[in-house]
């Protein structure tokens, strides 16, 4: 667990080129468009970008279906583009994840059209090809799996009774894995971008690499051939050579984007001891308001299915590698309207509470572009307006049937398209959100009035939340190596959960619904006095262990701590100087007198405004709470000496400087005179009375 490595504290924004921010003006977007809003990005406090495919491909399933994976697509530029692109993002301290897609290539793969042209080509044990059954004088498919995107998983080639596997479309046939010169390909791709200064990858449908051998047919009522593909028999031997060939040899961050995998392959996957990958997505939670694990079938949002699925993995991770923190991706409606939280009055509250719910757990942050301000589902108005093709196929095979009205049916869909989550981003009020200057490849969405230019004027900015969030994600050691528990499991309006690590812990407790209840802390967290982190309202209520929470507040809140009054760090400087760091601890609300921090900031906005009120000073202030801050005070009373104020994070003593000579303790008024102006000298006095002492 204390293994450290970037990924366990990486923050990660998921980009969807197609629909960033086009800057060539053709209605899509494209890679200068997105370094146009790196800086947009960073300052949200994420430290890494994953990009969903960047590849040459035509697209018929949007980027996953790769036609060259060593050529970025020209719709979105070139490979010029691209490395100046990993550059922008390694200037601005931020990582750059690769998305990869090996189960299949595009049909339009040079490998494919070889392998279809001729039998005899090389390239035909690259993919999955098998004889048709002969039935009378119908040809059938080799046996009866069903595509995961609807009707027959094989296609027939054109000319031969043969048909060739594709879970997927039927553009996008699955490579045979089998097969070592595919691998050899795969760990030459892997490379290529490693060398060229990707640290890291997500990995498309990594579980359904493996096949069973000889394809049984399956006896399944639905999605035939599931049980032979998923977790194949083979899916840890690939992965372990893969970590041996490639993973071990750079610092990366690999995430598999996992299909139903099964409870014993998760925990393998993502074991360090496995050596396979680093962590997983698994979207158990997701389906916490549909049948069957379909998005079109929607039910009631339920929060106890949610929070299980979520704590499960979590809990699961904690134990046995890494965990993944997901609301949104390009596969998924947006969160804040699939499960049903009252938008009209609440936007900023539900999402600003869904976020802080999940992003606080155990696992790596995955943020989707556009969760950041909050946008919502659209309202497709026609068949014709959705771009995804698994929306068309879903409508012909299955909803177009159904004996209902079409708007019904719309609705169906409307619920559960992964167009929903591909509308143009929406950074300003003009005529195409902002998104270009041209009409967009897809239609926009319906509230355009959700779009980054109002939220960061806004007094209630979700991106500004999301960034006091992803300060304590990314400072607070707790929020990233501590232990999760479930508070209250079986709480049908609440979710509250405590994260605890090396004596540290905090709560976080969020209100699920639109009326204010009340929520009391289990019986050994009643007793302290807590101060907040963060809250989504600037009233916060915890008393003797009641919590009084707001329509959707979210609240995060850790106990003060009996120490946590202040401290005096001294050291001597390379030139035997004396200096002097001051750390303000834990710095409680309302019990103390001074230092005070408001119910709705964080300790670092605290410490800012207490220097800035209580001394008056100018100040070099740096966003990382957990940041020493250097100033130099216009007219210091003490000579030669540098002065800094370190702010701290829970009551975590952190100094980090080698010079440290000692620390002392001070009581609180003590430590509070201390940072009083005119008591430098006297602070001075005393550092030098002791560490002159022996
Ligand atoms: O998704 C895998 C996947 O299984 C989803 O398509 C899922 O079934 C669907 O979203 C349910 O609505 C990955 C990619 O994320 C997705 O965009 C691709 O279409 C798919 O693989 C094929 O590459």
């Amino acid at each position: 667990m204390d293994n450290k490595k970037w990924f366990k504290e990486a923050i990660v924004y998921q980009i969807y080129p197609f629909s960033y921010c086009d800057l060539n003006g053709d209605g899509v977007g494209d890679i200068k468009g997105i370094i146009s809003k790196l800086d947009y990005i960073k300052d949200l406090g994420v430290n890494a970008i994953w990009f969903s495919p960047l590849y040459d491909s035509p697209n018929y399933d949007y980027g996953y279906d790769v036609r060259d994976y060593l050529k970025i697509s020209p719709t979105f530029g070139t490979m010029d583009d691209f490395k100046t692109l990993i550059e922008e993002i390694h200037k601005r301290g931020m990582k750059i994840i690769m998305d990869t897609v090996f189960n299949h290539t595009s049909s339009e793969h040079e490998w494919f059209k070889s392998a279809i042209k001729d039998k005899k080509s090389k390239y035909r044990k690259y993919y999955i090809f098998k004889e048709g059954i002969k039935k009378g004088d119908k040809l059938l498919p080799p046996n009866n799996w069903t595509s995961i995107f609807t009707g027959s998983a094989w296609e027939r080639v054109e000319g031969e009774d043969v048909f060739y596997l594709h879970l997927f479309d039927k553009h996008q046939p699955d490579l045979n894995w089998e097969c070592d010169e595919v691998r050899e390909e795969i760990k030459h791709i892997f490379k290529f971008y490693c060398d060229l200064g990707v640290d890291g990858f997500r990995m498309d449908v990594f579980n359904l690499f493996s096949k069973v051998e000889g394809l049984p047919n399956d006896d399944a009522k639905f999605s035939k051939g599931r049980k032979y593909y998923i977790d194949g028999p083979k899916i840890h031997e690939y992965l372990h050579e893969l970590y041996k060939d490639v993973f071990s040899k750079y610092d990366l961050l690999v995430v598999g984007e996992s299909f139903n995998p099964h409870l014993e392959d998760k925990i393998k996957y993502v074991s360090e001891d496995s050596g396979e990958i680093n962590m997983i997505f698994d979207f158990s939670h997701l389906n916490a308001d549909s049948r069957f694990g379909v998005n079109y079938l929607h039910k009631k949002f339920n929060l106890v299915e949610f929070k299980k699925n979520l704590m499960d993995s979590e809990e699961l991770y904690f134990k046995n590698g890494w965990g993944t923190l997901v609301l949104e991706n390009h596969d998924q409606p947006r969160s804040i309207s699939r499960f049903g939280f009252d938008l009209v009055n609440y936007h900023y509250e539900a999402a600003t509470m869904m976020a802080t719910s999940m992003f606080l757990g155990f696992g790596v942050p995955f943020i989707y572009q556009g969760e950041e301000i909050g946008m919502t589902n659209t309202k497709f108005k026609s068949i014709d307006e959705y771009r995804d093709p698994v929306t068309q196929f879903v409508y012909n095979s299955f909803i177009k049937k159904l004996p209902i009205s079409l708007k019904a049916k719309i609705r169906m869909l409307n619920h559960g398209a992964r167009d929903n989550a591909r509308v143009p981003m929406q950074w300003d009020d003009s005529l195409y959100a902002g998104f270009s200057d041209f009409e967009p490849w897809m239609r926009l969405s319906d509230d355009l009035n959700i779009n980054v230019k109002n939220d960061l004027r806004s007094d209630k900015s979700i991106y500004h939340y999301y960034q006091k969030l992803l300060s304590i994600k990314k400072n607070n050691k707790t929020a990233i190596y501590g232990d999760i528990k479930d508070l209250c499991p079986e709480c049908k309006k609440v979710f509250a959960y405590k994260r605890s690590y090396n004596g540290n812990m905090f709560l976080v407790v969020s209100n699920f619904t639109n009326r204010q209840i009340e929520y009391f802390l289990p019986e050994d967290l009643k007793g302290y006095t807590y101060c907040t982190l963060l809250s989504n309202y600037v009233d916060v209520s915890v008393n003797s262990g009641k919590v009084i929470l707001n329509p959707y507040q979210s609240i995060v809140i850790e106990p003060l701590k009996e120490y946590s009054y202040g401290a005096v760090v001294y050291r001597k400087n390379d030139n035997g100087k004396i200096e002097y760091l001051l750390e303000k601890m834990g710095l409680g609300h309302v019990s103390l007198p001074k230092g005070h921090i408001e119910a709705n900031e964080t300790i670092e906005e605290c410490v800012k405004r207490e220097i800035m009120e209580e001394l008056s000073l100018d100040i070099n202030l740096d966003m990382n709470f957990s940041h020493t801050i250097t100033y130099s005070p216009k007219e210091s009373a003490i000579k030669d000496v540098t002065f800094y104020i370190a702010t701290i994070k829970g009551g975590e003593i952190k100094v980090d400087n080698a010079e440290v000579v000692d620390t002392m303790w001070l009581n609180y008024s003590d430590a509070i005179d201390a940072i009083t102006f005119e008591s430098d000298k006297e602070v001075l006095k005393d550092a030098n009375n002791y560490l002159n002492k022996e």
